[in-house]
């Protein structure tokens, strides 16, 4: 029979290797989320592509680029491509608003007939309720005719065109209400006229508006941004100002069934352009105000650092200068860096794509 010091001892022996293993697995998570990875230059731009964002790709591995190149409007606007071999090609010179005179386009995604739908971000151009969606015909990879499709949204930015529609992100719906409410838009393709774009209904009232959510940063009063939707059609919507990405769920109707949060902060300091990744589970995002790019699975929630540089890098050999967007292929991670002047970052050379190898 062991004596009560025998017992004693053998409690201690279990609580001290528990406490061991806790250690152990603290030790070996925080490893596995601080392994960053050192980006380096994918696509090194020319002066009219000074303002890189939104991306993505297309059936024969193309890589299309919005440049709303508002760092330096000497250029204008562009949609730019990049091939397979990284190779740079102009797809199109952006049209400018009949009003403001300004082509502002960030989001943009290839719909299920092969066109490419593009957000006009006018409030780039400081207009309220101006933002478009616009559609470009794409024939044998060369830009057709255009048309506007949707008018009247404040600041369109994420485009995600999904079998059932084309969802947008509306970065702020107004900026009068506080806290900040802002939300994603659903558009049927049914509902397009070439002839008569849809006119959105501004203030939050519009049919269209099928999520909202709200950001309370006074530092960043910036809301609904980065977009995308995992294999099960769930959708996750990145609030910048609240460093958080919601993940929503739909109905057999399309209607929002459940909004939670599915991460905020653990490293993240802003939520911008995102990417799913069905190989993973995960979404990528842009982190513009951390100067990184995370990734996040989309089941917990747990947050891997893939890159992070020092604010200010100025870009030199890859290094993240604002990033803004991601978009992956074949195995790498393409980082849109938009180098805004904006919060201690410099406009400066050179104007990059970084590019990091992912490991799985
Ligand atoms: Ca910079
Ligand atoms: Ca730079």
């Amino acid at each position: 029979m062991a004596s009560i010091y025998e017992f004693g001892s053998r409690v201690r022996i279990r609580f001290l290797s528990k406490v061991a293993l806790i250690f152990l697995l603290l030790v070996f998570t925080q490893a596995g989320c601080s392994t960053l990875k050192k980006p380096s230059i994918g696509v090194l731009l020319p002066a009219k592509c000074n303002t890189p964002d939104g991306m993505t790709l297309d059936a024969e591995g193309n890589i299309y680029l919005t440049c709303p190149n508002t760092n330096n409007d000497k250029y204008p606007a562009c949609i730019m491509k990049i091939k397979p071999d990284n190779g740079l090609e102009e797809f199109l010179v952006f049209p400018i608003h009949p009003e403001t005179r300004k082509a502002c386009p960030l989001g943009i995604d290839i719909g299920p007939d092969g066109n490419l739908y593009v957000a006009d971000n006018q409030s780039l151009a400081g207009a309220v309720n101006k933002s478009r969606l616009l559609r470009f015909e794409v024939r044998s990879g060369r830009p057709a005719k255009f048309d506007v499709l949707v008018t009247g949204m404040n600041q369109a930015n994420a485009v995600v065109c999904r079998p059932d529609g084309v969802y947008v992100t509306e970065t702020s719906i107004t900026g009068d209400v506080k806290p900040m409410p802002s939300g994603v838009y659903r558009f049927r393709y049914s509902e397009f006229r070439e002839a008569k774009p849809l006119e959105v209904e501004p203030g939050g009232k519009d049919e269209h508006l099928v999520a909202t959510i709200y950001t309370d940063n006074p530092d960043w009063p910036v809301g609904a941004n980065g977009l995308a939707f995992d294999s099960q059609g769930n959708m996750y919507v990145g609030n910048f100002g609240r460093a958080a990405i919601v993940r929503f769920t739909f109905n057999k109707d399309g209607k929002v069934a459940s909004q939670k949060v599915l991460v905020r902060g653990h490293g993240i300091k802003s939520t911008d352009g995102m990417k799913f990744d069905p190989k993973t589970n995960a979404v990528y995002v842009a982190d513009f105000v951390g100067n990184a790019v995370h990734k996040v699975d989309v089941e917990t929630g747990a947050v891997t650092t893939i890159a992070k540089d020092a604010r200010n890098s100025g870009g030199i050999d890859g290094m993240l200068d604002m990033p803004s967007e991601v978009c992956l292929r074949d195995g790498r991670l393409y980082i849109s860096n938009i180098d805004l002047p904006l919060a201690g970052n410099e406009f400066d050379e050179p104007h990059t794509i970084s590019v990091v190898e992912l490991d799985d």
